[in-house]
C-alpha cells in the first residue's frame, strides 16, 4: 500500500493532553483518499477522540478489511498495533486480537461493501460474541475503492452516478447490530464532529461490543443529486434522537440542559457519559422500541443519528468465556501448564 510519511514540524503551541502528546502524536501517514472523502473527517474524529481520552497510542489496536475505508488506519495512531485484513474478514482478526490481548483497545474499520456484502456473516458473529471493541462502518452507500458500484446500504431508487436506479432495498446495519444484541449502537454524520467525537470516546470505553455507522459520502461515486448518501441528502434529512456528550474523570459536571432531559451514565474509567434526549419518543435503553423507531424513520427517508442504545450492563466475549485477569498474550508455561499429576489425573478420569 501506498503511504506517505507525514512531516514532524508543528506548531509549538498545540494543545497536549494530560500524557504530554499533541494530537499529531495520534495520527497517521498523509491520506491518499479523495479530497473531500467523508472518510478523512472519520479519521480525524477518531484522532480527536484518542488524543482527548489520553490513552497512549499504543494502546489500541486498529484492524481493518479493504475498501478505501479500510485504508484509513493508515492515516491514524501510526504508533499502534495494526492489522490491514481481507476483505470481510476483518471480524475474525480482531476477535483473535482482542482474545490474545483484552488490554488493548480495538478499532474495527470497515466499508458497507465489507460489512454489509462480503463480511455479512463474519459481522453477524462479531456483534454475537459480543468483543469488547469499536466496529465503525465509514457507510458511503457504494463501493468507492473499485469505482461506485451499489452497495447493500444503499436505498431503493437512490441513483448511479450515470443515473441508473439501484431495485433493491437496502440493508440497515443499525437495525441488523441491535437485533443480533449489540450493546452500544450510535449513527453519525462524517461532517458532524461535534457528535461523532463523543460517540466514539464512549464506544471505546464501553465495554462490549459497540457499533458506530458513520454516513460517510464518496465524493467520486455517490455524491450526486439521487443519491441518499451524499452531503446534500443527509444534512437535509438527519434527525438526531440522543445527543452523547462525553465528561473525562474528574471534571465538573454542570447542570446544563433541562432536567428530566438529561442522563448522566457512568463509564468503566471513571469518566461519564451524558445523553441528552432530543425525541420526546425515544428510549435508548429499550432495544425493541429503538429498533422500531429506527425502522419507521427509514421508511420516512429520515436518516436517525445520535446514541440510538446503550445496555449499560453489557458485558464482553472475556466475561462470557470467564477468561484469567491476566491477557492471555502475556500468560507463561507455568500458567498455562497444569503440571504431570494434574495431566495424569484428567486422563484417568477419561478411562
Ligand atoms: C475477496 C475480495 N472480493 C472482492 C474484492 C474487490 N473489492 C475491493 S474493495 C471492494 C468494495 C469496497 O467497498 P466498501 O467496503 O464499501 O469500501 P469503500 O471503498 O466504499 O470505502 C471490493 C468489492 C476484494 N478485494 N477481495
Ligand atoms: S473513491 Fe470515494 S470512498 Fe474512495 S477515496 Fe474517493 S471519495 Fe473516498
Amino acid at each position: 500500500m501506498t503511504f506517505v510519511a507525514k512531516p514532524r514540524v508543528h506548531h509549538p503551541k498545540l494543545p497536549v493532553n494530560d500524557l504530554g502528546l499533541t494530537r499529531r502524536d495520534y495520527e497517521g501517514s498523509v491520506s491518499t483518499l479523495c479530497a473531500g472523502c467523508g472518510h478523512d473527517s472519520v479519521s480525524a474524529a477518531i484522532v480527536q477522540a484518542c488524543a482527548e481520552l489520553s490513552i497512549p497510542p499504543h494502546r489500541f489496536t486498529k484492524i481493518s478489511g479493504i475498501g478505501c475505508s479500510s485504508k484509513t488506519p493508515t492515516y491514524f495512531l501510526g504508533k499502534s498495533h495494526g492489522f490491514n485484513s481481507v476483505h470481510g474478514r476483518m471480524p475474525s482478526v480482531a476477535t483473535g486480537a482482542n482474545l490474545a490481548n483484552k488490554d488493548l483497545y480495538c478499532i474495527g474499520i470497515s466499508g458497507d461493501g465489507d460489512t454489509a456484502s462480503i463480511g455479512m456473516g463474519q459481522f453477524a458473529h462479531i456483534v454475537r460474541r459480543r468483543i469488547n471493541m469499536c466496529y465503525i462502518v465509514d457507510n458511503n452507500g457504494t463501493y468507492g475503492l473499485t469505482k461506485g458500484q451499489f452497495s447493500a446500504t444503499n436505498d431503493k431508487g437512490s441513483t448511479s452516478k450515470k443515473g441508473a436506479p439501484n431495485l433493491y432495498e437496502p440493508i440497515d446495519l443499525v437495525s441488523i447490530a441491535l437485533q443480533l444484541g449489540a450493546t452500544f449502537v450510535g449513527r453519525s454524520f462524517s461532517g458532524d464532529k461535534g457528535q461523532l467525537v463523543p460517540l466514539i470516546k464512549a464506544a471505546l470505553l464501553h465495554k462490549g461490543f459497540a457499533f458506530i455507522d458513520v454516513i460517510s459520502p464518496c465524493v467520486a461515486f455517490n455524491n450526486h443529486k439521487g443519491s441518499t448518501k451524499s452531503y446534500d441528502y443527509v444534512r437535509d434529512h438527519r434527525g438526531d434522537v440522543v445527543a452523547a456528550d462525553f465528561v473525562p474523570p474528574h471534571a465538573e459536571i454542570t447542570a446544563d440542559y433541562a432536567p428530566g432531559t438529561r442522563e448522566d451514565v457512568a463509564m468503566p474509567d471513571g469518566s461519564t457519559l451524558r445523553l441528552r434526549k432530543l425525541a420526546d419518543d425515544y428510549d435508548p435503553h429499550d432495544r425493541v422500541r429503538a429498533l422500531a423507531y429506527v425502522q419507521h424513520k427509514q421508511i420516512e427517508g429520515e436518516v436517525v443519528t445520535g446514541l440510538l442504545y446503550l445496555d449499560q450492563d453489557a458485558s464482553d466475549c472475556h466475561a462470557i468465556l470467564e477468561t484469567v485477569d491476566t491477557p492471555l498474550n502475556a500468560l507463561e508455561e507455568a500458567d498455562l501448564c497444569p503440571g504431570d499429576a494434574a495431566l495424569k489425573a484428567v486422563n484417568a478420569s477419561f478411562r
